[in-house]
């Protein structure tokens, strides 16, 4: 029971990466504090992780309102005076050129993808450097690596991510406090619902489980990895960018693409009518 009694904040609980990666360090049982804005949603993961035996409660926050974090954080020092773990995760992206974005989608990616994500560092560094101890895992992507056509402003929400753990990680170092940054490909979770991808996932072979992201996400806590790339093809995406960032482009475009056009074509229906003849 490694993580037994830790006290763990999961951003971004309610669904996909964050559900998964709780339920994953359920099996330790520390107290996890799950947090997003649906208390209801919340609620159903709660009862998945008591049933593994953990504790749990939820703490509703937004993290584009910064007085919400604020007072996420004043309840947590309150309860417990110390936080051990902050999985730093809640994100989303809208996919599609950058002509085609409207300004509502690329403020929105900005403000849960960077602003969210900086001051749930910043309000958890205040309790982990006082306490000399601590660990910030934050959720970049595979894109906080590449760029992709039609993924510019969630790219670059990604990029400074990276940026900004590699930054934090130096400072918090004097404090004794780790941070990491996760660099997913595309997993299969609702993210791609509200994404306006013209992407179904379920036919994306390279998408891995939110389980495998999960697991990778448990076993950098007993690391102090700076970066952790998730699956091992990501890793090769990463260092082939570096050389060739044209082609990874194409390539995870090209992707994607294959996925729409599998989607255009309808298989219930005839490619060419049979009864026609010239
Ligand atoms: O997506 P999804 P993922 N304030 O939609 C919460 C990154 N990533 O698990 O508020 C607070 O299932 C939302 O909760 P709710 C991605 O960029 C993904 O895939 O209740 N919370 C939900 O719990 C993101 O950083 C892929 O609606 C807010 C959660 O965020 C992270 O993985 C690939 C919020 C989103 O869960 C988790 O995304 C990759 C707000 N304002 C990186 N807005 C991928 N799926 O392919 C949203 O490289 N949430």
């Amino acid at each position: 029971m490694k993580l037994q009694d830790k006290i763990i904040l999961i951003t971004g609980a309610s669904s996909g990466i964050g559900r998964a990666t709780a339920l994953r360090f359920a099996q330790d049982k520390p107290h996890l504090i799950l947090s997003s804005r649906s208390q209801e949603k919340l609620e159903k993961v709660k009862i998945e992780v008591e049933a593994l035996g953990a504790n749990a409660e939820t703490m509703t926050a937004d993290v584009t309102n910064t007085n919400e974090v604020k007072d996420l954080f004043l309840k947590i020092n309150k309860k417990y005076n110390k936080l051990d773990v902050v999985f730093n995760n809640a994100g989303l992206g809208y996919i599609a050129e950058i002509e085609d974005l409207t300004t509502e989608q690329i403020e929105k990616m900005v403000d849960v993808n960077v602003k969210g994500m900086i001051m749930v560092t910043k309000y958890a560094s205040e309790i982990m450097t006082r306490n000399q101890e601590g660990h910030i895992i934050m959720t970049s992507s595979l894109a906080g690596y590449i760029t992709i056509p039609q993924w510019s402003v969630y790219t670059a929400t990604k990029w400074a991510i990276r940026a900004f753990g590699d930054t934090v990680r130096q400072e918090m170092k004097q404090y004794n406090t780790k941070v990491t940054t996760i660099h997913p490909g595309a997993v299969k979770t609702e993210f791609f619902d509200q994404s306006k991808a013209d992407i179904d996932i379920a036919k994306l072979g390279s998408a891995i489980t939110p389980e495998e992201v999960a697991e990778q996400v448990y076993k950098a806590v007993f690391t102090d990895k700076k970066h952790v790339l998730v699956p091992k093809s990501a890793s090769l995406y990463a260092k082939l960018y570096k050389y060739f960032p044209g082609l990874v482009g194409w390539l995870l475009s090209r992707m994607a693409n294959e996925v729409e056009y599998h989607e255009d074509l309808n298989e219930d229906e005839p490619e060419f009518d049979s009864n026609h003849t010239n």
